[in-house]
């Protein structure tokens, strides 16, 4: 299969937190923007964007027939779909990819001939520039450039969190602990951005964490907010000798 390999991909691969994988969604973008660069004044010119698409359009000519089909175009990845794989939004990532391919495809004939691969790019550098031929910074390249804005949005598109809870219950104190858990799961799950909690109750014995929370909030910033109104209303009773050790995760690898 045919694709351009860009540096980036080793960048893209590694396992990060969901605040450095917006660091690294960033770090893609500028690692395009500077490939399509090519004389390096930090801004895409019409002539660029166009000598860009006609490379990647070559490319993704695989039976170089010089038409590109829906088959040939979709698997083209620059960094996108490692990343969307990594963050659980692929499903995002692929309705991104057909809707601007759909876009493209004037005629809507599932392929784009050099008549449709030629004026979608034009359309998109105006479109992208205000409607001028004024070349793109990089903020109208991530922000305003169809493809790159709608694979950008699909990558960003989840930015839900795991909270993980680990409880040290004192002997005899475990009752007590799961009506506080309760009680401020009742409170918690009033509060925007909830989605789900599970409480687990270790079936080993002497385990050193005897319950272990597991909820998914929909981001860091909601869970942060419901935690502080939730300290503010008292909601949540304290056990004597309980000690508790709440942290955000995201997926690092999957199988
Ligand atoms: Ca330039
Ligand atoms: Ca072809
Ligand atoms: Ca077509």
């Amino acid at each position: 299969m045919k694709r351009l390999v860009l540096p980036c991909l080793a960048i893209c691969l590694s396992v990060a937190p969901t605040f450095a994988l917006d660091h690294e969604l960033e770090v893609l973008n500028r690692v395009v923007f500077q490939t399509i660069d090519k004389n390096e004044d930090g801004v895409l010119s019409r002539l660029e964007v166009d000598l860009f698409r006609q490379d990647v359009m070559i490319s993704q000519d695989y039976d170089n027939d010089g038409n590109v089909t829906a088959a040939e175009h979709l698997p083209w990845d620059m960094g996108w779909q490692v990343l969307a794989e990594e963050r659980g939004v692929i499903d995002q990532y692929w309705d991104a990819r057909k809707r601007v391919f759909n876009t493209w495809d004037v005629n809507n004939d599932g392929v784009l001939n050099q008549a449709e691969q030629m004026l979608s790019q034009s359309n998109e550098f105006y479109t992208a520039s205000n409607q001028s031929t004024t070349p793109l910074d990089f903020e109208a390249f991530k922000s305003n450039l169809r493809i790159i804005k709608e694979m950008n949005d699909a990558v960003n598109s989840n930015t839900e969190v795991t909270l993980i809870n680990v409880f040290e219950v004192p002997e005899g104190a475990l009752d007590e602990t799961i009506k506080m858990w309760t009680k401020g799961r009742d409170f918690l799950q009033t509060q925007p951005g909830y989605v789900s909690t599970a409480l687990h109750k270790s079936i080993t014995p002497d385990a050193k964490f005897a319950l272990i929370n597991i909820a998914i909030w929909k981001s860091a910033e909601h869970f942060k907010a419901a935690s502080k109104a939730m300290q503010a209303n008292d909601a949540a009773p304290k056990i004597e000798g309980l000690t508790f050790t709440p942290a955000l995760y995201t997926v690092a690898a999957r199988d």
